[in-house]
């Protein structure tokens, strides 16, 4: 197992819940306050950040993003990747995914392939994941041609989480999409709790500390925010600390 993977194994055994923070490197316009920002963010208590996505992205302005996280932070900076372009030596990690629940050829095996011998000789760390997009109003849900699971049906969310699990895939990843109008259900994380030993993403649309709360509650391991950071600071501190404190 790689640096990173045990790094999120021994904090998940600890019975912590973990918060990643998600910067689009196409959303930073000012990257001389990205280092302030990623401090910040770092005495709250985050536990690692992601860096992707869906448009826009190039590989130097994932590079240039991820070597200030790391070098501000000292935390392992994780490429969230939309699509190849975000790949970037600068970081440590990369979320390798499976758009699980994609009609798209490209998005369950075409990327990978193009990306492994990167990932290869850029030397990241690849944690093997499966995504699940729930809604379908979403950027990453048109993007990724997306069949969306039904908010009722916890069922089909498990369905697919058992059969990453099976895949040998040591994540599942669920995703409202970013900016969306609603997280995920937290039936999901919840049954996927009970019946599986994955390790829980839930990301999209979480922008209080109740919502984030209750979703690590329910079942996730791992609470990923992302709009908020851009939009409320002093909001994105408080969901931090709040999942760090359960
Ligand atoms: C998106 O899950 C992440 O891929 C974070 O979503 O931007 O809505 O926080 P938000």
């Amino acid at each position: 197992m790689g640096k990173v993977a045990n790094y999120l194994k021994e904090k998940l055994e600890r019975g912590e819940k973990l918060h990643f923070t998600l910067i689009d490197p196409a959303k930073v316009d000012d990257l001389s306050v990205l280092e302030k920002l990623a401090l910040r963010l770092h005495d709250a208590g985050t536990d690692a950040f992601l860096v992707g996505g869906s448009i826009g992205v190039s590989p130097e302005s994932a590079g240039e993003v991820s070597t200030i996280l790391k070098k501000a932070t000292g935390l392992p900076v994780i490429i969230f990747p939309g699509n190849i372009n975000c790949l970037t030596p600068k970081a440590d990690a990369v979320l390798f995914m499976v758009l699980m629940n994609s009609l798209e050829p490209y998005y369950l095996i075409q990327a990978q392939v193009q990306a492994a011998p990167l990932v290869k000789k850029y030397g990241l760390e690849p944690l093997p994941t499966g995504y699940l997009v729930v809604y379908g109003d979403t950027a990453v849900a048109h993007v990724g041609r997306v069949q969306p699971i039904p908010p009722e049906k916890p069922e089909i969310a498990l369905a697919y989480a058992l059969a990453a699990e099976m895949m040998g895939y040591r994540f599942i990843y669920l995703e409202a999409g970013s900016g969306a109008s609603k997280p995920v259900p937290e039936t999901f994380p919840q049954l996927i709790k009970k019946h599986s030993g994955i390790t829980i993403i839930v990301g999209g649309g979480i922008k209080s500390p109740e919502t984030a709360n209750r979703l690590a509650k329910a079942g996730a391991d791992i609470i990923v925010t992302g709009t908020i950071v851009e939009e409320d600071i002093e909001k994105a501190v408080s969901i931090i600390r709040s999942v760090k404190s359960l």
